[in-house]
């Protein structure tokens, strides 16, 4: 566990924490053979404030109880850790967190033929997790979930007493997503001593901590891991391929059964693999595309031995995607996105997974008539992409590949850690039927030399994981020098005309974004989704005319953005997405004003004057290209 000193920001390799590949990583579900433990709540906290932030590896924190080695807080969990507390130095804090918590595990858990797992949803950006002071697992990259089997450490205590520890390191490199640096500042006359920051290059707060849920989980000993399926339709009939993958048994039996919304059995299967045949099929349809969108089908998967049965239920929605020169269809009917991006932002919480929240952004997403959403710029909750499944609300699924903007993060170490990250990503995601494809990157600088073989190569693997959904990165390239877009299935452009160029001149608007897609389409002849645009607004500033960061500024953006929409729509256009959902707190510069401002609702998701423009265009949108009669849907 020694740092050197010279690295004492820095965590080990990226390549450290990818020992998972070739298992599955299915979302805890209880069943008849699975228990789940939930250890949200408060934890003991402490930031290792030593300068080379060591002092608990030297010390080694992790062997007793961490009130034994200092001073410890209340840290609930899930949450950002940064705006719990008064103190300045924990909000922007860099360097290693720990966390614990102490547990009893039900005998039952302990005996022979039961595995436990303990799960962390995530943790930004780089973890080391012990049980009972024995090392039992690290992981790079926030986002994704994590998890190791436990028991032989459990069974090794009796009593039952299981004691968490988790250091959690928040800086990032250039080999890290999303990449930084930190940078030593060694000048006496005009800083204090020992200095030092992160610098990143993303608009967004660096929050930090166990953002998602911890818990244990049970499974027999021999298990299903893990679960893939691949859905198609032939005029009624829906056909879903699946494989499942069983580890701990040689020969399993392994029963597959459809149930639909009712509970009724539609369709089984015996084998790890197979195809089920569903009759008067129910697809699965976006929000406002169809009278009964989001229509999910339980999967159930089990397995019997002589001495173990394991059971698992998926939920699955029946769909396909395919992408023309000009369309997005689902389901073979063409699909317009009319949604929004998001952040996992908000008071208090930071990055924390928060149910109210949740329940209300998406009930935000209906009023609006939002039909879909991207995970700007990172993969979102499992919980809220289970909410997207169930909503029917249209999920572009991206990686935390943002601010890619130095050429020393195009390096194979960054590759090979940026595909392993997508192995996660897809291994996690690849079964909700709201995704409907997967974003590698956030405006990266895709013009530099490097970025063709790089974008090539992560393009290419992610297709291979995924054959069934179209790939995509979000470019604010030059459309001529852009290296990444020969790539792509889908060109999704983001621009702030009048805002970030020409600041203040509406009028350059439908200029600039008709060129802008003319540009794009000429050079590739692929479909076009405006996958960023907006304005600041600091709520409540009114001028007329209209000047920057007012209400009726932004309204006056999107009005002149959709005037175009409208237009190209009829082309090549296949969606528009604005930034933002909502308000979100960002680094402290010039250009912000206790975050970003550009959200149509606030932090605290009070509507700005454009959230009513938005959701007049966004019913009409439905009305126009849903698949319902004209005017059944304005509410
Ligand atoms: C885009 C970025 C996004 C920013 C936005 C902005 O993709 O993360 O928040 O600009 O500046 O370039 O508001």
């Amino acid at each position: 566990e020694q740092r050197s000193p010279t690295t004492y920001y820095v965590r080990k390799g990226p390549s450290a924490g990818h020992a998972y590949h070739s298992c599955g990583m299915l979302f805890p579900r209880e069943s008849s053979s699975r228990e789940i433990k939930e250890l949200n709540g408060l934890w003991n906290f402490r930031a290792d404030h030593s300068l080379n932030r060591n002092l608990g590896f030297e010390q080694a924190w992790y062997k007793s109880r961490l009130a034994e080695s200092g001073p410890v807080i209340d840290m609930p969990v899930p949450a950002s850790y940064n705006d719990i507390t008064q103190d300045p130095r924990l909000r922007d804090f860099i360097g290693w967190v720990w966390y614990e918590r102490e547990v009893l595990v039900p005998s039952g858990w302990v005996s022979e033929g039961t595995r436990v797992v303990l799960r962390v949803g995530s943790a930004h950006y780089y973890s080391v997790v012990w049980v009972n002071g024995i090392k039992v697992m690290e992981h790079e990259g926030g986002h994704l979930p994590f998890e190791a089997e436990i028991v032989e450490v459990l069974r090794n205590n009796p009593g039952g007493a299981c004691r968490i520890t988790i250091a959690v390191n928040n800086t990032l490199t250039l080999q890290t997503l999303p990449p930084g640096t930190i940078q030593h500042i060694d000048d006496p006359t005009r800083y204090p001593a020992d200095y030092v920051v992160q610098n990143t290059n993303f608009d967004f707060f660096n929050y930090a901590g166990l953002h998602r849920p911890v818990m244990l989980y049970t499974t027999p000993k021999a298990y299903v891991d893990d679960i893939t399926v691949l859905t198609t339709f032939a005029d009624n009939i829906g056909l879903l391929s699946y494989q499942v993958s069983v580890l701990g048994s040689p020969n399993p039996t392994v029963t597959v059964t459809l149930s639909d919304k009712g509970g009724r059995c539609v369709a089984s299967s015996t084998g790890p693999s197979g195809v089920l045949k569903v009759t008067d099929a129910n697809l699965w349809w976006p929000y406002l595309m169809h009278e009964n969108p989001g229509y999910l089908y339980s999967m159930g998967v089990s397995w019997a031995g002589s001495v173990y049965e394991d059971v698992y239920a998926l939920p699955v929605g029946i769909r396909t995607v395919q992408v023309t020169n000009t369309q997005f269809l689902l389901n073979n009917k063409p699909f317009y996105f009319h949604g929004v991006n998001k952040h996992e932002d908000a008071d208090i919480r930071g990055k924390g997974l928060d149910w109210p929240l949740m329940v209300k952004d998406f009930n935000l997403l209906k009023w609006l008539g939002a039909n879909s959403f991207r995970t700007s710029h990172y993969p979102y909750a499992e919980e809220i992409m289970q909410m997207a499944d169930r909503h029917g609300i249209v999920v572009i699924d991206e990686c935390p590949g943002v601010g890619i903007k130095d050429i020393r993060s195009f390096g194979n170490a960054s590759l090979s850690h940026h595909l392993a990250v997508m192995d996660e990503l897809v291994r996690r995601d690849k079964n909700h039927a709201s995704v409907v494809m997967w974003s590698v990157a956030n405006e990266p600088a895709a013009e530099m030399p490097p970025a063709g073989f790089y974008f090539k190569t992560l393009m290419a693997h992610t297709k291979s994981l995924d054959p069934t959904r179209p790939v995509t990165f979000i470019t604010d390239s030059n459309f001529a020098r852009d290296k990444g877009a020969p790539y792509v299935d889908v060109i999704c452009v983001n621009s702030y005309f009048s805002w970030y160029h020409d600041p203040g001149h509406l009028e350059v608007i439908p200029f600039q974004l008709n060129t802008q897609f003319e540009n794009w389409y000429g050079k590739y002849q692929k479909p076009i989704i405006q996958s960023e645009y907006g304005a600041d607004v600091v709520p409540g500033l009114h001028t007329d005319p209209p000047m920057m960061f007012t209400e009726e500024y932004q309204k006056m953006v999107l009005q002149n953005y959709h005037d175009v929409f409208d237009r190209k729509r009829k082309e090549y256009v296949i969606g528009e997405l604005i930034w933002n959902f909502a308000d979100f707190m960002t680094a402290q510069t010039v250009t912000r004003v206790v975050g970003n401002k550009k959200g149509i609702f606030s932090r605290q998701r009070h509507p700005k004057a454009g959230a009513f423009l938005l959701r007049e265009r966004y019913w009409r949108l439905a009305n126009e290209t849903g698949l319902l009669p004209v005017g059944a849907k304005y509410p």
